[in-house]
């Protein structure tokens, strides 16, 4: 397969002024009949539609039937030359829903029928310019038997309805011109929850959420985000909702987790709906988070859109980091943002540092369901972090003010967001692009020299960023460090540079722009202890010594909570490291440490359960240049096992403080209360029987999934394999009904460190409760195995390679998107252990050598094997 190129992108010959769509759906295939009017752009003549997996019926051109003479065919597109200014295009093709497994395009997921366009999944509906720089105004047309499929949706206002000779005939008018990858149609027999929403300038809109009819009792929450949402936008980014409706649907079988299509969104039933009974907390967040991102994009992605799809970040980038701020307002700030540096350090730092590490503007790709990556995202949230960062509050929202009303109904590129943010402020960005086009987690290197007679602080920053996949010789970057001095006494010194061009005040933000820089720092009456890019304010790698003392101390006082939890983590990380060696012990002072975090009964409780967790063994991986899974479990292991005993009586006594009855509510004072409760449950059984008896009882008596999934969790780890078995076999006959659930149980064996062999893998694979065709079941158990059972997915026979290479093979065929996406573990081989690496290296091949590859496993093996 080829790449394509940015270098090559050329305007559209033709735009599509307006399309109208007439679904016919019948059992067993779907008619599609489109009337497209075209209009010339420029002088080309050519105008060529996308098309895959089509069968054309006819196709007319100004009225005109075509025959085969009349156009081209190439691979996945048809050709139309010698056109004119104007014409109008109508094509009927005839697709198979029921045979889509792939879930790109129109497809069947239970008894309904839903639509997935992005990236290029309309071009699987009809022949089509599928590319976002093509806007249209949408009319869809459906028909379907009324009986079985009542409600039938697509994007816009609702324009007619009626019944016909058993069939259900509906219109639907999307005023705002969208490109084709936002369309989508919805057809099933679903119950509705309704709401309505005020917008700030007094339109009623109203809100819809479909699903099916089991599941309306699990529609509140998502509703209630919803609300928080719209009201958020109008408020902090001065965004109002432009329809007099918005729906969301909620669909089993989705690829990834939700769709923002114009009005119409579409989510993966995992992240929409929850009850008390059956979603944790963390499953709260998460449809908080996507709810809002979703809705957010129908001003970032939306109304302004990506010219190409190498601008995919100019609106998932800018989304995150807008649904970012909404969640940290709803919850604690600090948290929100250890959760997301912790995503970066382990995720995206290791795609950076693999075979696909590209940049948050990629320059070119083999097929773009790959680039829905965590860089594209997560890193890219984190650049217009810094805009903000360095830009201030007031300076961002001018910027994106002027962003949105410059660009309202346009499809645009990185570098026009860019400039909006340097045309309001009046600042250069020139050299901040450079976060945009080049790839790889640059390093920072921090040297600091104290002269007690000068009462001087000197401060010198070094950077760099490694060489990555087709990047070498990397430019300095403008890096924003976020700085604190910290005194004796555990308060902020006054931070005063000798150099005032590089430092904002109001953000306390150092900017570091060349490869190396020197700054220093006067009137600094004692050595203080640095407080380095606090509120991790840029996607860096630091190397900076602090002392173990000095972690300690910013541990218990740095009024930064982000460094003071990033501290515990370096202190945590030496300790692991150490065990490694054999060489651990707790120190008094440690200890002492701990016991001050432990009982610190004035901090957010779930700071707390953050600053007393272990890193996983992904983000210790992660910290090291090579890895051995099976020596970094050992040694967590051991901490763990330490720390649980030394504060056996702390986390006992914490359990019990926090163990109050009550109803259940998913807000935040509540679950930063569970979350520490819950973590005080796993230490203490970890350390004692007792603690293993109390995770019993929990588990049986939970009115709430938060409390009887993390009982089950802690039997599963800490109690004996009677114990483990007996509570998985209790919780499986309790939600056997429930599939959402039945996920989550899949994922504590698979994930899990005792149970998690590819034994057990293979055993579950061939259970009732899993579904090949069914993402959120591949995720649960294979993904949870290869992600984070990693002593077993790296067992030293290898077994645990061949199993998710055997997974990826199958499911290439039927669900490329998924397979590819499952692979990613594989193409971590050059960071592991000689013996690991090769084996997996050797597996890699064998899927190579498999043949008849999808662009989208083929892109990715053939990148890990170079
Ligand atoms: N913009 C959406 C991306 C998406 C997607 C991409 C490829 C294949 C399937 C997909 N489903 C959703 C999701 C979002 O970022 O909001
Ligand atoms: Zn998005």
């Amino acid at each position: 397969p080829k790449a394509i190129q940015l270098a090559d992108y050329r305007a559209p010959a033709y735009e599509v002024t307006d399309t109208h769509l007439r679904f016919e759906l019948h059992d067993g295939y779907t008619l599609v009949h489109s009337n497209l009017s075209l209009k010339q752009n420029g002088d080309e003549t050519e105008l060529l539609l996308n098309g895959q997996d089509l069968e054309l019926i006819s196709i007319k051109l100004d009225g005109k039937l075509l025959s085969e003479a009349d156009y081209t065919t190439a691979e996945e597109a048809l050709i139309l030359s010698g056109l004119g200014a104007s014409h109008t295009l109508e094509m009927t093709t005839r697709i198979y829903p029921e045979k889509n497994t792939a879930l790109e395009g129109l497809y069947r997921s239970g008894g309904m029928y839903c639509t997935q366009c992005e990236a290029e999944g309309f071009r699987r509906i009809t022949y089509y310019p599928d590319r976002p720089d093509v806007m249209s105004v949408f009319t869809t047309e459906i028909i379907a038997d009324a009986a079985r499929y009542p409600v039938l949706l697509s994007n816009g206002n609702p324009v007619s309805e009626k019944i016909e000779d058993g069939k259900k005939h509906v219109v639907w008018h999307d005023p705002h011109k969208k490109p084709a990858y936002l369309f989508a149609l919805v057809a099933g027999d679903l119950q509705v929850r309704d709401d309505h929403f005020t917008t700030c300038s007094g339109r009623e809109v109203l809100l819809r959420i479909f699903v099916e009819p089991q599941n309306v009792d699990k529609t509140e929450y998502a509703l209630d985000a919803l609300k928080r949402s719209m009201r958020w936008d109008e408020e902090v980014y001065g965004r109002e909702y432009d329809l007099d409706i918005f729906m969301i649907v909620a669909v089993d079988d989705f690829n990834m987790g939700a769709m923002e299509n114009k009005g119409l969104n579409i989510f993966n039933s995992s992240c929409v709906l929850a009850n008390p009974a059956t979603a944790t907390d963390a499953a709260y967040q998460r449809i908080e988070a996507i709810v809002a991102h979703e809705y957010f994009h129908n001003w970032s992605g939306n109304r302004v859109t990506c010219r190409d799809w190498f601008q995919l970040s100019l609106k998932e980038g800018f989304t995150v980091f807008r649904d970012a701020g909404f969640s940290a307002d709803m919850n604690s700030a600090t948290v929100k943002r250890i959760e997301d540096a912790t995503m970066l350090r382990t995720v995206q730092f290791a795609e950076d540092g693999g075979p696909m590490a590209h940049p948050v503007q990629p320059d070119s790709y083999i097929e773009i369901s790959n680039f829905y990556t965590v860089t594209i995202y997560e890193k890219g949230a984190e650049v217009v972090g810094m805009l903000h960062k360095i830009l201030g509050e007031e300076g961002f929202r001018k910027g994106s003010d002027l962003y949105f009303e410059r660009h309202d109904g346009q499809a645009v590129t990185i570098n026009e967001f860019v400039q909006a943010m340097e045309d309001a402020n009046d600042v250069d960005l020139t050299q901040f692009r450079l976060w945009y086009k080049q790839s790889g987690t640059p390093v920072v290197e921090v040297l600091t020299q104290y002269d007690h007679a000068a009462e001087r602080l000197t401060l010198n920053l070094r950077q760099y960023t490694p060489d990555t996949p087709g990047q070498t010789d990397k430019k300095p970057l403008w890096i924003p460090v976020q700085l604190g001095l910290i005194g004796h006494d555990g308060e902020d010194m006054e931070v005063r540079p000798d150099q005032p061009d590089f430092w904002t005040e109001d953000s306390q933000v150092l900017h570091f722009r060349e490869a190396e820089q020197t700054f220093s720092f006067g009137g600094v009456v004692e050595e203080p202890v640095v407080s380095l890019f606090r509120d991790f304010s840029a996607p860096v790698r630091i190397h900076y010594q602090h002392s173990q003392s000095a972690l300690r101390f910013m541990l218990q006082h740095d009024s930064d909570g982000f460094n003071r939890w990033d501290a515990g983590q370096q202190l945590m990380l030496h300790w692991i490291e150490l065990a490694e060696k054999g060489r651990f012990k707790f120190t008094q002072d440690d200890i002492d440490a701990l016991h001050t975090v432990i009982n610190d009964v004035e901090l957010d409780p779930a700071m707390v359960a953050y600053l007393l967790a272990l890193p996983s063994e992904s983000y210790i991986a992660e910290s090291r240049p090579q890895y051995d899974p099976v020596a970094i479990h050992k040694a967590r292991e051991q901490v763990m096992a330490a720390l649980a005993d030394t504060l056996s009586d702390d986390f006992k006594a914490c359990y019990q403080r926090l163990n109050v009855s009550g109803d259940y509510q998913p807000v935040p004072e509540d679950m930063a209360r569970r979350s520490l409760k819950n973590l005080a449950l796993s230490y203490w059984a970890k350390a004692d029987a007792e603690g293993v008896e109390a995770a019993r009882l929990q588990f049986s008596s939970a009115d709430n999934m938060t409390d009887q999934m993390a009982a089950l969790r802690t039997l599963v780890a800490h109690g004996n394999q009677a114990e483990a078995e007996q509570a998985l076999a209790e919780f499986y006959t309790q939600w056997q009904q429930d599939s959402l659930v039945v996920n989550q149980w899949l994922t504590v064996q698979c994930g899990s460190s005792k149970l998690g062999t590819p034994a057990h893998i293979r055993q579950l694979l061939e259970h009732e409760a899993f579904d090949w065709r069914n993402p959120n079941k591949v995720r649960s158990v294979i993904g949870a195995f290869a992600n984070q059972a990693l002593c077993h997915f790296h067992g030293a026979d290898g077994e645990g390679y061949k199993l998710l290479a055997d997974a990826v093979t199958r499911l290439n065929e039927s669900n490329p998107q998924i397979a590819s996406r499952l692979l990613t573990p594989l193409t971590r081989w050059k960071r592991l252990v000689p013996n690991q690496s090769q084996m997996m290296k050797s597996e890699l091949q064998r899927i190579m050598d498999h043949g008849s590859l999808s662009k989208d496993v083929y892109e990715v093996v053939s990148k890990s094997l170079m």
